[in-house]
Protein backbone atom coordinates (compact mmCIF):
# COMPACT_ATOMS: atom_id res chain seq x y z
CA UNK A 1 0.00 0.00 0.00
CA UNK A 2 1.17 3.77 -0.97
CA UNK A 3 1.64 6.19 1.59
CA UNK A 4 -1.56 7.95 0.49
CA UNK A 5 -3.52 9.43 3.16
CA UNK A 6 -7.26 10.66 2.74
CA UNK A 7 -8.08 13.17 4.78
CA UNK A 8 -11.67 15.45 5.75
CA UNK A 9 -13.57 11.90 4.99
CA UNK A 10 -14.94 9.29 7.49
CA UNK A 11 -15.58 5.83 8.34
CA UNK A 12 -17.82 4.13 6.37
CA UNK A 13 -18.84 0.92 8.02
CA UNK A 14 -20.92 -0.15 5.76
CA UNK A 15 -19.86 0.84 2.84
CA UNK A 16 -20.55 -1.50 -0.21
CA UNK A 17 -18.08 -3.43 -1.54
CA UNK A 18 -16.46 -6.21 -3.25
CA UNK A 19 -12.95 -7.47 -3.69
CA UNK A 20 -11.70 -7.02 -7.56
CA UNK A 21 -12.36 -9.80 -9.18
CA UNK A 22 -9.16 -12.43 -9.40
CA UNK A 23 -7.00 -11.67 -12.54
CA UNK A 24 -8.31 -7.98 -13.15
CA UNK A 25 -5.82 -5.93 -13.44
CA UNK A 26 -8.98 -2.84 -13.86
CA UNK A 27 -8.14 0.51 -11.82
CA UNK A 28 -12.11 0.35 -11.21
CA UNK A 29 -14.10 -2.75 -10.98
CA UNK A 30 -18.28 -3.07 -11.73
CA UNK A 31 -20.32 -4.54 -9.02
CA UNK A 32 -20.98 -7.82 -10.38
CA UNK A 33 -25.16 -6.96 -9.25
CA UNK A 34 -25.00 -4.23 -11.62
CA UNK A 35 -27.27 -2.66 -12.33
CA UNK A 36 -27.95 -1.29 -8.81
CA UNK A 37 -30.62 0.59 -9.49
CA UNK A 38 -32.82 -0.25 -12.43
CA UNK A 39 -34.81 1.73 -14.85
CA UNK A 40 -38.30 1.70 -13.26
CA UNK A 41 -37.69 1.39 -9.52
CA UNK A 42 -40.81 4.20 -9.35
CA UNK A 43 -43.78 3.60 -11.43
CA UNK A 44 -43.51 7.25 -12.90
CA UNK A 45 -39.84 6.58 -14.26
CA UNK A 46 -38.26 6.01 -17.84
CA UNK A 47 -35.04 5.61 -16.35
CA UNK A 48 -33.02 6.38 -13.43
CA UNK A 49 -29.33 7.37 -14.07
CA UNK A 50 -26.82 9.90 -13.12
CA UNK A 51 -27.51 10.26 -9.44
CA UNK A 52 -25.35 11.25 -6.18
CA UNK A 53 -25.76 9.39 -2.78
CA UNK A 54 -24.31 10.08 0.43
CA UNK A 55 -23.73 8.34 4.33
CA UNK A 56 -26.57 9.84 6.18
CA UNK A 57 -27.37 9.06 9.91
CA UNK A 58 -25.27 5.66 9.38
CA UNK A 59 -27.08 4.51 6.13
CA UNK A 60 -27.11 6.38 2.93
CA UNK A 61 -29.03 8.89 1.28
CA UNK A 62 -29.29 10.87 -2.07
CA UNK A 63 -30.31 12.18 -5.39
CA UNK A 64 -31.63 10.49 -8.01
CA UNK A 65 -31.77 11.49 -12.38
CA UNK A 66 -35.89 9.92 -12.69
CA UNK A 67 -36.67 11.11 -16.06
CA UNK A 68 -39.90 10.69 -16.12
CA UNK A 69 -42.20 8.67 -18.56
CA UNK A 70 -43.48 12.12 -20.30
CA UNK A 71 -39.51 12.33 -20.89
CA UNK A 72 -39.23 14.94 -18.64
CA UNK A 73 -35.42 15.50 -16.26
CA UNK A 74 -36.81 15.08 -12.34
CA UNK A 75 -34.87 14.32 -9.14
CA UNK A 76 -35.97 12.34 -6.61
CA UNK A 77 -34.93 11.94 -3.48
CA UNK A 78 -34.22 8.02 -1.83
CA UNK A 79 -32.79 6.26 1.08
CA UNK A 80 -31.15 2.69 1.56
CA UNK A 81 -29.37 1.06 4.58
CA UNK A 82 -27.12 -0.50 2.97
CA UNK A 83 -26.20 1.65 -0.45
CA UNK A 84 -27.02 -1.11 -2.51
CA UNK A 85 -31.03 -1.86 -2.33
CA UNK A 86 -32.62 2.08 -2.50
CA UNK A 87 -36.27 3.42 -1.95
CA UNK A 88 -36.97 6.33 -3.86
CA UNK A 89 -39.39 8.66 -2.57
CA UNK A 90 -42.12 8.34 -5.39
CA UNK A 91 -42.73 12.28 -5.18
CA UNK A 92 -40.18 14.44 -7.65
CA UNK A 93 -38.07 16.45 -5.20
CA UNK A 94 -39.51 20.00 -4.80
CA UNK A 95 -37.30 23.21 -3.48
CA UNK A 96 -38.21 26.14 -0.81
CA UNK A 97 -37.30 28.87 -2.65
CA UNK A 98 -37.97 32.94 -1.95
CA UNK A 99 -37.31 34.20 -5.26
CA UNK A 100 -40.29 33.01 -7.62
CA UNK A 101 -37.82 33.82 -10.52
CA UNK A 102 -35.70 30.97 -9.55
CA UNK A 103 -38.32 28.88 -7.56
CA UNK A 104 -40.06 27.98 -11.14
CA UNK A 105 -38.53 24.35 -11.81
CA UNK A 106 -38.29 23.66 -14.97
CA UNK A 107 -36.43 20.93 -14.82
CA UNK A 108 -33.22 19.42 -13.45
CA UNK A 109 -30.78 16.51 -13.58
CA UNK A 110 -27.49 14.86 -12.70
CA UNK A 111 -27.36 15.96 -8.97
CA UNK A 112 -24.28 15.92 -7.13
CA UNK A 113 -24.90 15.87 -2.97
CA UNK A 114 -22.17 17.33 -0.80
CA UNK A 115 -21.47 17.90 2.89
CA UNK A 116 -20.14 20.96 3.72
CA UNK A 117 -19.70 21.94 7.43
CA UNK A 118 -23.53 21.74 9.02
CA UNK A 119 -25.35 20.46 5.77
CA UNK A 120 -25.92 19.05 2.70
CA UNK A 121 -25.65 20.95 -0.57
CA UNK A 122 -27.29 19.70 -3.99
CA UNK A 123 -25.74 21.22 -7.13
CA UNK A 124 -27.44 19.94 -10.09
CA UNK A 125 -28.04 21.02 -14.02
CA UNK A 126 -31.25 23.27 -13.73
CA UNK A 127 -32.98 24.37 -16.31
CA UNK A 128 -33.27 28.85 -16.40
CA UNK A 129 -33.86 30.14 -20.20
CA UNK A 130 -31.40 26.82 -20.82
CA UNK A 131 -29.06 24.43 -18.73
CA UNK A 132 -27.28 25.62 -15.90
CA UNK A 133 -26.16 25.05 -12.12
CA UNK A 134 -28.70 25.03 -9.54
CA UNK A 135 -27.97 25.00 -6.26
CA UNK A 136 -29.40 23.90 -2.95
CA UNK A 137 -29.13 22.89 0.47
CA UNK A 138 -30.71 19.99 3.06
CA UNK A 139 -29.77 18.84 6.50
CA UNK A 140 -32.99 16.06 6.53
CA UNK A 141 -33.62 15.01 3.20
CA UNK A 142 -37.04 16.34 4.05
CA UNK A 143 -37.23 19.54 3.39
CA UNK A 144 -34.54 21.39 0.28
CA UNK A 145 -33.92 24.81 -0.18
CA UNK A 146 -32.99 26.92 -3.08
CA UNK A 147 -30.16 29.35 -4.01
CA UNK A 148 -29.52 31.47 -6.86
CA UNK A 149 -28.35 29.69 -9.90
CA UNK A 150 -24.53 29.62 -9.42
CA UNK A 151 -23.87 30.64 -13.07
CA UNK A 152 -25.21 32.12 -16.31
CA UNK A 153 -26.70 29.78 -18.95
CA UNK A 154 -25.09 27.88 -20.37
CA UNK A 155 -23.52 25.58 -17.81
CA UNK A 156 -23.50 21.86 -16.63
CA UNK A 157 -21.52 19.68 -14.01
CA UNK A 158 -21.35 21.84 -10.74
CA UNK A 159 -19.04 20.33 -8.50
CA UNK A 160 -18.77 21.52 -5.19
CA UNK A 161 -15.39 20.83 -3.11
CA UNK A 162 -16.17 19.42 0.72
CA UNK A 163 -14.43 21.79 1.94
CA UNK A 164 -14.25 25.70 1.53
CA UNK A 165 -10.69 27.07 -0.09
CA UNK A 166 -9.22 30.10 0.70
CA UNK A 167 -12.14 30.85 2.67
CA UNK A 168 -14.67 30.44 -0.45
CA UNK A 169 -17.19 27.88 -1.47
CA UNK A 170 -15.67 26.73 -4.17
CA UNK A 171 -16.85 24.65 -7.19
CA UNK A 172 -16.37 23.27 -10.57
CA UNK A 173 -18.13 23.67 -13.36
CA UNK A 174 -18.40 23.19 -17.48
CA UNK A 175 -19.64 25.88 -19.52
CA UNK A 176 -21.78 24.98 -22.35
CA UNK A 177 -24.41 25.21 -24.73
CA UNK A 178 -28.03 24.72 -25.26
CA UNK A 179 -27.89 21.68 -27.22
CA UNK A 180 -25.72 18.43 -27.02
CA UNK A 181 -22.55 20.26 -26.15
CA UNK A 182 -19.20 19.62 -29.07
CA UNK A 183 -17.01 21.01 -26.96
CA UNK A 184 -16.50 21.80 -23.01
CA UNK A 185 -13.28 22.36 -20.20
CA UNK A 186 -13.79 22.37 -16.61
CA UNK A 187 -13.33 25.44 -14.76
CA UNK A 188 -13.27 26.37 -11.14
CA UNK A 189 -15.08 29.32 -9.45
CA UNK A 190 -15.23 29.98 -5.41
CA UNK A 191 -17.85 32.05 -3.75
CA UNK A 192 -18.08 33.53 -0.07
CA UNK A 193 -21.75 33.21 0.18
CA UNK A 194 -22.68 30.32 -2.79
CA UNK A 195 -24.70 33.15 -4.08
CA UNK A 196 -22.22 35.47 -5.78
CA UNK A 197 -19.22 33.56 -7.38
CA UNK A 198 -16.11 34.85 -8.99
CA UNK A 199 -12.03 34.02 -9.01
CA UNK A 200 -12.60 32.11 -12.10
CA UNK A 201 -9.80 29.55 -12.90
CA UNK A 202 -9.61 26.90 -16.00
CA UNK A 203 -8.44 23.64 -15.17
CA UNK A 204 -8.84 21.19 -17.55
CA UNK A 205 -8.95 20.87 -21.12
CA UNK A 206 -10.02 17.66 -23.36
CA UNK A 207 -7.16 15.98 -24.91
CA UNK A 208 -6.63 15.28 -28.33
CA UNK A 209 -6.90 11.31 -30.02
CA UNK A 210 -8.35 10.22 -26.78
CA UNK A 211 -11.51 8.79 -24.74
CA UNK A 212 -11.77 12.92 -23.66
CA UNK A 213 -11.15 14.52 -26.89
CA UNK A 214 -14.43 16.25 -27.59
CA UNK A 215 -15.46 17.12 -23.86
CA UNK A 216 -15.40 16.87 -20.06
CA UNK A 217 -16.85 17.18 -17.19
CA UNK A 218 -16.31 17.11 -13.17
CA UNK A 219 -17.86 13.59 -11.89
CA UNK A 220 -18.02 13.30 -7.80
CA UNK A 221 -17.16 15.69 -5.51
CA UNK A 222 -13.32 15.58 -5.19
CA UNK A 223 -12.02 13.68 -2.54
CA UNK A 224 -8.88 15.22 -0.56
CA UNK A 225 -5.84 13.05 -0.33
CA UNK A 226 -1.96 13.95 1.04
CA UNK A 227 -1.45 14.20 -2.65
CA UNK A 228 -3.95 16.18 -4.07
CA UNK A 229 -7.88 16.47 -4.55
CA UNK A 230 -8.73 12.95 -6.22
CA UNK A 231 -10.78 14.24 -9.10
CA UNK A 232 -12.52 11.56 -11.01
CA UNK A 233 -14.45 13.03 -14.51
CA UNK A 234 -16.09 11.95 -17.27
CA UNK A 235 -14.61 12.33 -20.95
CA UNK A 236 -16.27 12.44 -24.41
CA UNK A 237 -14.89 10.73 -27.67
CA UNK A 238 -17.16 11.33 -30.88
CA UNK A 239 -17.30 7.89 -32.44
CA UNK A 240 -18.75 7.57 -35.82
CA UNK A 241 -21.45 6.25 -34.22
CA UNK A 242 -21.77 9.39 -31.82
CA UNK A 243 -20.61 10.24 -28.01
CA UNK A 244 -19.03 8.00 -26.05
CA UNK A 245 -18.90 8.98 -22.29
CA UNK A 246 -16.26 6.80 -20.38
CA UNK A 247 -14.24 8.08 -16.85
CA UNK A 248 -10.85 8.57 -15.33
CA UNK A 249 -9.05 10.80 -12.70
CA UNK A 250 -6.72 13.67 -12.17
CA UNK A 251 -5.25 15.12 -9.17
CA UNK A 252 -5.29 18.84 -8.36
CA UNK A 253 -3.78 20.94 -5.86
CA UNK A 254 -5.15 20.78 -2.64
CA UNK A 255 -5.13 24.82 -2.17
CA UNK A 256 -5.35 26.38 -5.87
CA UNK A 257 -7.60 23.36 -7.10
CA UNK A 258 -6.95 24.98 -10.65
CA UNK A 259 -3.74 23.43 -11.30
CA UNK A 260 -3.55 19.94 -12.25
CA UNK A 261 -0.67 17.63 -10.56
CA UNK A 262 -1.78 14.59 -12.25
CA UNK A 263 -3.96 13.52 -15.50
CA UNK A 264 -4.33 9.95 -16.12
CA UNK A 265 -3.59 9.48 -19.96
CA UNK A 266 -6.13 5.94 -19.93
CA UNK A 267 -9.53 5.77 -19.31
CA UNK A 268 -10.73 4.08 -15.65
CA UNK A 269 -13.61 2.93 -16.81
CA UNK A 270 -15.30 3.08 -20.24
CA UNK A 271 -18.69 1.40 -21.25
CA UNK A 272 -18.34 -2.16 -21.60
CA UNK A 273 -20.87 -4.05 -20.32
CA UNK A 274 -24.46 -4.85 -21.95
CA UNK A 275 -26.29 -1.98 -19.60
CA UNK A 276 -23.54 1.19 -20.63
CA UNK A 277 -23.63 0.08 -24.17
CA UNK A 278 -27.38 -0.62 -24.57
CA UNK A 279 -30.12 2.04 -23.62
CA UNK A 280 -31.75 5.39 -23.65
CA UNK A 281 -27.81 6.75 -24.85
CA UNK A 282 -25.86 3.77 -25.57
CA UNK A 283 -22.14 3.83 -24.49
CA UNK A 284 -22.07 6.23 -21.39
CA UNK A 285 -20.56 5.79 -18.05
CA UNK A 286 -21.53 8.72 -16.22
CA UNK A 287 -20.15 9.01 -11.99
CA UNK A 288 -21.69 11.61 -10.29
CA UNK A 289 -20.51 10.21 -6.73
CA UNK A 290 -18.51 8.29 -4.46
CA UNK A 291 -18.64 7.08 -1.18
CA UNK A 292 -15.24 6.61 0.28
CA UNK A 293 -14.18 4.93 3.84
CA UNK A 294 -11.00 6.84 5.23
CA UNK A 295 -9.97 3.85 7.21
CA UNK A 296 -9.59 1.85 4.21
CA UNK A 297 -9.14 3.60 1.62
CA UNK A 298 -12.39 2.19 -0.12
CA UNK A 299 -14.25 3.90 -2.79
CA UNK A 300 -17.71 2.93 -4.31
CA UNK A 301 -18.51 5.08 -7.12
CA UNK A 302 -21.86 5.60 -8.56
CA UNK A 303 -22.47 5.83 -12.25
CA UNK A 304 -25.07 6.87 -14.65
CA UNK A 305 -25.19 3.46 -17.61
CA UNK A 306 -26.33 4.33 -20.44
CA UNK A 307 -28.82 6.78 -19.20
CA UNK A 308 -31.08 4.47 -18.72
CA UNK A 309 -29.99 3.17 -15.24
CA UNK A 310 -27.54 2.96 -12.25
CA UNK A 311 -24.09 1.36 -11.89
CA UNK A 312 -21.76 1.02 -8.46
CA UNK A 313 -18.62 0.13 -9.30
CA UNK A 314 -15.03 0.07 -6.63
CA UNK A 315 -11.61 1.20 -6.56
CA UNK A 316 -8.86 2.28 -3.93
CA UNK A 317 -8.27 6.17 -3.62
CA UNK A 318 -4.35 5.17 -3.26
CA UNK A 319 -4.57 3.16 -6.63
CA UNK A 320 -6.70 5.69 -8.37
CA UNK A 321 -3.92 8.60 -6.77
CA UNK A 322 -1.14 6.10 -8.67
CA UNK A 323 -3.08 5.36 -11.41
CA UNK A 324 -3.13 9.68 -12.29
CA UNK A 325 0.77 9.89 -11.79
CA UNK A 326 2.12 7.07 -13.22
CA UNK A 327 -0.07 7.24 -16.43
CA UNK A 328 0.02 11.02 -16.48
CA UNK A 329 0.03 13.29 -19.57
C1 LIG B 1 -24.71 14.89 -21.08
C2 LIG B 1 -25.64 15.01 -19.90
C3 LIG B 1 -25.73 13.70 -19.16
C4 LIG B 1 -25.90 12.51 -20.05
C5 LIG B 1 -24.93 12.56 -21.22
C6 LIG B 1 -25.15 11.45 -22.22
O1 LIG B 1 -24.76 16.05 -21.87
O2 LIG B 1 -26.92 15.36 -20.37
O3 LIG B 1 -26.85 13.78 -18.31
O4 LIG B 1 -25.65 11.34 -19.31
O5 LIG B 1 -25.07 13.79 -21.88
O6 LIG B 1 -26.41 11.56 -22.81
Amino acid sequence: MSQVQILGQGKIENLPWEDRPAGSTEPVWRYSKNPVIPRDLIPSSNSIFNSAVVPYKGEFAGVFRCDDRTRRMVMHRGFSSDAVNWKLDPEPLRFECDEPEIADFVYGYDPRVVWIEDRYYVTWCNCYHGPTIGVGWTKDFETFHQYENAFLPFNRNGVLFPRKIDGNFAMLSRPSDNGHTPFGEIFYSESPDLTYWGKHRHVMAPVENSWQATKIGGGPVPIETSEGWLLIYHGVLTSCNGFVYSASVALLDLEKPWKVIARAKPYAISPQTLYECVGDVPNVVFPCAALCDADTGRLAIYYGAADTVTGLAFAYVDELVEFAKKNSL
